[in-house]
């Protein structure tokens, strides 16, 4: 058997559903956990899914997908756009890494147009609302299968 696919999440994105809809939509956190979860199953993979206000946490959970995860989706919420240590953590994950937006920050204020996370990601989704979490899930998928 595979090692699980973890889906780590950021500050605020326990927020999501009650809080700015029209920005993020009205689908919950443990809405996508529960599509993201089914979604690996039909793809052969176990899933770890957690949520984050921490960025020590965040950075201690990319250290165990190091050895634990075959692939890293990530969505690091505000601390993609501030956290060279969230960074540094990422260069040491060996599999395939996605970035993954609900929102597009390209179009929204300049400070969301980088993101240190980038830098270390095989790919980035962004901009599809929830859905954004299932092309991640299959692109890092894709990526194994090479
Ligand atoms: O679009 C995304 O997924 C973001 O990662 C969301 C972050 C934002 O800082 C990034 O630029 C783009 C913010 C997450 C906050 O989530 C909330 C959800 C509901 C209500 C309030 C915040």
């Amino acid at each position: 058997m595979s090692l699980p696919i973890f889906v780590l999440n950021g500050p605020n994105l326990n927020l999501l559903g009650v809080r700015e809809p029209h920005i993020y939509g009205s689908t919950t956190l443990a809405d996508i956990e529960a599509s993201c979860r089914a979604l690996a199953g039909e793809l052969g993979y176990d899933l770890v899914f957690r949520q984050t206000n921490h960025e020590g946490e965040l950075i201690e959970w990319v250290q165990e997908a190091r050895t634990a995860a075959s692939a890293l989706v990530i969505n690091p919420a505000g601390y993609g756009h501030t956290s060279v240590a969230l960074l540094d953590a990422l260069k040491n994950v060996p599999g395939p890494i996605v970035e993954c937006h609900l929102s597009n920050p390209a179009q929204r204020e300049s400070f969301r147009h980088h993101t240190y996370v980038s830098l270390a990601a095989t790919g980035v989704v962004a901009g599809f609302g929830a859905d954004s979490y299932a092309v991640a899930i299959r692109a890092a998928v894709a990526v194994l299968r090479r």
